[in-house]
């Protein structure tokens, strides 16, 4: 008998696919922070200046009714896809297109290296939930995502560190690596971080917590991200969203990730 070989997913292909291009931006919306008007209104902004995908959560989501309801609406009306950014079971939403499948590998907590993961696996299938695989990095000790991940906070001026763990993860047959400074973080994870961990691995990298201004955006694509998520600035109405999307287009526009 041949072992079947598993496929890489819709939403998975659309996103490397977008890769080759250039890096690309993803907006995430926390259901906590948003009304289901407000979250479309963010949603189609972003859409329409050319983030790629719309992730939906939030490191104290609690409630499934209301990811429910959110990623419903969002999926009416949106036309990227709708990925789930899971802090625990009650975020899986059978309306997305998937989840991240995240692994948050400096916690040192059983429950969120694999008892969640093994808790929402049946819900994934049976919801038919497309899972992507990705190894999730948390900086800084005094994030939410942090405290209620109980992260040991990987160190800022240690690349050498960083990049171990994102080579793990690579070893381990995760296909995305995410470094995460935490939403809301007084400063974006450092170049020197991204740079080092960029030009060890093999699989994409995504970077997010703290990007706020054009330049924290621009140094974050320039060290090598190739996927960039911004939260906080979402939620700071549609304008100053759309000037770092615009960044991200251009940067992919200018040619120069397209070596
Ligand atoms: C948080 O990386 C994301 O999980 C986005 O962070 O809210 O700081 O943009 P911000």
């Amino acid at each position: 008998m041949t072992p079947r070989t598993l496929k890489i997913g819709r939403v998975e292909r659309y996103i490397l696919d977008e890769l080759e291009k250039g890096p690309i931006h993803m907006t995430l919306l926390d259901p906590e922070n948003f009304t289901i008007a407000s979250a479309l209104r963010v949603a189609k902004a972003s859409e329409e200046a050319g983030s790629s995908a719309i992730m939906v959560g939030g490191s104290t989501v609690s409630s499934q009714s209301e990811m429910d309801q959110i990623v419903q609406a969002l999926k009416e009306e949106i036309d990227v896809p709708i990925i789930i950014f899971p802090n625990n079971v009650q975020a899986l939403s059978r309306y997305a297109d998937a989840v991240w499948y995240m692994i948050l590998l400096n916690s040192v907590e059983w429950y969120y290296v694999i008892g969640a993961q093994m808790q929402g696996a049946l819900f994934i299938r049976r919801y038919g939930l497309e899972a992507i695989p990705m190894g999730y990095l948390v900086f800084g000790a005094e994030s939410a995502v942090s405290a209620m991940g109980r992260a040991l906070p990987l160190p800022m001026d240690k690349p050498k560190v960083v990049v171990a763990y994102a080579l793990a993860a690579q070893y381990m047959g995760l296909r995305f690596v995410y470094l995460e400074a935490g939403s809301g973080a007084p400063s974006p994870v450092p170049a020197s971080v991204v740079q080092a961990v960029k030009s060890s691995i093999d699989i994409p990298l995504i970077v997010g917590g703290g990007i706020r201004t054009i330049d924290q955006m621009k140094r974050t694509l320039d060290a090598g991200a190739d996927i960039v998520v911004t939260g906080t600035m979402a939620e700071k109405g549609e304008d100053a969203l759309k000037a770092l999307i615009g960044v991200v287009k251009n940067y992919t526009r200018s040619g120069k990730r397209l070596d």
